[in-house]
């Protein structure tokens, strides 16, 4: 039997390699449409701890490309999740599930049209979960999409998220920009 999801969405993997465009090194690995297809894809490949340094997993609605210049991104932003060096080993992959599950699973109620995708960061200095919206104006879907990932991700109460603007982060390059929301 196929569960079919409420959205087609497709998985990328991102490698820098020399001689190519950031753009030109976001590959798109497969696209599923129910949630068969979904725990297929995501038992057959790597669990983001065990990516090389360097390397992200993005997963976006079909039609939406992993990046701030698609038309889809273009006026978004998104919720970040730093973790740190020890949490590579005791939360990444489960956080990146969840993420995934509340994505296909359209967990964000009447907000869920308005998430484009997520991203999975693997870094040195420390990994990253984004969650990217649509529209940086739709103050209410922010703040919902935040307070629900926050509560799913049982990200303690102390501890704050902050949601940016791609339009802050692209000219911030390397230093963090100003959080627009925060829960
Ligand atoms: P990152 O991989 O998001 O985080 O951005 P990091 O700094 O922790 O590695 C690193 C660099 O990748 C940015 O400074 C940009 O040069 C490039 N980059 C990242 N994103 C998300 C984009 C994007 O959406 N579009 C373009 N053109 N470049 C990007």
């Amino acid at each position: 039997i196929k569960h079919p999801l409420q959205n087609t969405w497709t998985l990328w993997f991102f490698k820098i390699e020399s001689n190519r465009t950031w753009e030109d090194c976001q590959m798109e690995i497969a696209s599923f449409e129910t949630v068969e297809e979904f725990w297929a894809l995501y038992n057959h490949i790597e669990p983001a701890s065990r990516l090389k340094v360097g390397c992200d997993y993005s997963m976006f609605k079909k039609g939406i490309k992993p990046m701030w210049e698609d038309e889809g991104n273009r006026q978004g932003g998104r919720w970040l999740i730093n973790l740190n060096k020890q949490q590579r080993a005791t939360e990444l992959d489960n956080f990146w599930l969840e993420v995934l599950l509340l994505m296909i699973g359209e967990a964000f109620e009447e907000h869920s049209d308005e998430v484009c995708g997520a991203v999975v960061n693997v870094r040195s200095k420390g990994d990253k979960i984004g969650v990217w919206t649509a529209d940086v104006k739709k103050n209410d879907s922010i703040v919902r999409i935040g307070t629900v990932l926050k509560e799913r991700l049982h990200i303690p109460l102390h501890v704050t998220i902050g949601f940016q603007a791609h339009k802050d982060t692209m000219v911030k390059s390397g230093s963090t920009a100003k959080n627009r929301f925060t829960v």
